[in-house]
């Protein structure tokens, strides 16, 4: 069940604040902002639902929080609001969702802007094994074609067997050139061929997919980092992106990935994959409560085209209305 429709079955759809007075009678949102649940609500009498919201369940409302995948902090603030609230006059399930919605958007507050611009402009794309980076660097590449932007794909992962292959498969798709590697060949050196290239054919973009998994953390870290030397040190351009792939389905283990890796090098923004799963993903928020990451593109299926520009409504309902 969707954290909207539980909450509306936890604190009652229908009853109005009492106290016309009261602040909280502004806050009701308009019915077009909230979608229809009612057939949820109607399964509970008026008078379960009064009682219900004369002593809303707070335990309740965090615990379905938590489960969303938001983090504690977040939740707390949203529980100490929805507790202030109650003191001036009942809230109702509008109401408190109106809270939450407030807070997730001002957590989700960020400059998302993709920054594209640079002779060439680099944009490096990391995240743990699996979670969608190679897909995510041919449906960026194919969006930014599509914007007339010339783009060189550079296949900076030359641990897993088949993945230089993977991209060149997508880049042909897409219509744009790729730097190939061979396995086991040093990343960065296919990075520093890669630009070289890039610079030669005066290409608009360049972007690195790079390897999920070496045979320990540690090295994989330092790999990255590495590779941010070639382009920065030695190549001497300055990473436009460094995007952390983040699935869309992990749980809190989504805000451990963005501390290891922005640890070891900026992150400027964070490509949300696999939205489309049903997940609700409100692992996003704490990332960009502590670490002030925002999400720059949102990946919602497996085409070419399920890649789009970050919303922050989006995002937020799907927190609140994924099953
Ligand atoms: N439904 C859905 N599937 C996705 C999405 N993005 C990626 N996938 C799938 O997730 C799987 C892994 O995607 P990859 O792009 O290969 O992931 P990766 O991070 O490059 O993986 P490694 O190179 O092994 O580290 C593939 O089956 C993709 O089709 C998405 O937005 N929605
Ligand atoms: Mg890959």
């Amino acid at each position: 069940m969707s954290v909207l429709s539980r909450i509306k079955q936890l604190f009652g759809a229908e009853d109005p604040v009492q106290d016309g007075s009261s602040v909280e009678a502004q806050a009701v949102p308009s019915q077009s902002q909230e979608p229809d649940v009612t057939a949820t609500v109607q399964t509970t009498t008026p008078q379960e639902r009064r009682s219900r919201s004369t002593a809303p369940d707070l335990d309740a409302l965090e615990e379905l929080l938590i489960d969303a995948g938001i983090d504690v902090d977040t939740t707390m603030g949203i529980l100490q609001e929805v507790g202030k609230s109650r003191l001036l006059g009942r809230p109702t399930a509008e109401q408190i969702i109106t809270r939450i919605r407030a807070k997730l958007s001002s957590v989700l507050d960020l400059d998302s802007t993709l920054h594209v611009d640079g002779s060439p402009a680099v944009l490096l794309v990391t995240g743990v094994n699996g979670a969608g980076k190679t897909s995510s660097v041919a449906k960026l590449a194919n969006m930014l074609k599509h914007q007339n932007y010339k783009v060189l794909l550079v296949a900076a992962d030359t641990f897993r067997a088949g993945a230089v292959d993977q991209l060149a498969i997508l880049a042909n798709r897409v219509g744009v050139p790729v730097m190939r590697s061979v396995e086991g060949q040093d990343p960065s050196s296919v990075v520093f061929n890669g630009l070289q290239k890039a610079v030669a054919d005066r290409m608009d973009v360049v972007i690195i997919d790079t390897a999920g998994r070496l045979e320990n953390k540690k090295n994989l870290i330092s790999e990255l980092q590495k590779v941010t030397r070639v382009i920065e040190d030695k190549f001497g351009l300055p990473l436009s992106e460094t995007l952390l792939v983040i699935d869309a389905t992990t749980g809190e283990n989504a805000l451990m990935q963005a501390r290891t890796f922005s640890e070891a090098i900026h992150i400027s923004g964070i490509i949300l994959t696999k939205v489309d799963s049903g997940a609700k993903g409100g692992s996003i928020v704490g990332i960009a409560r502590e670490l002030k990451i925002p999400v720059k593109l949102v990946c919602n299926g497996e085409t070419l085209l399920s890649i789009k520009p970050f919303d922050k409504d989006d995002i937020v309902n799907m927190i609140l209305l994924s099953d």
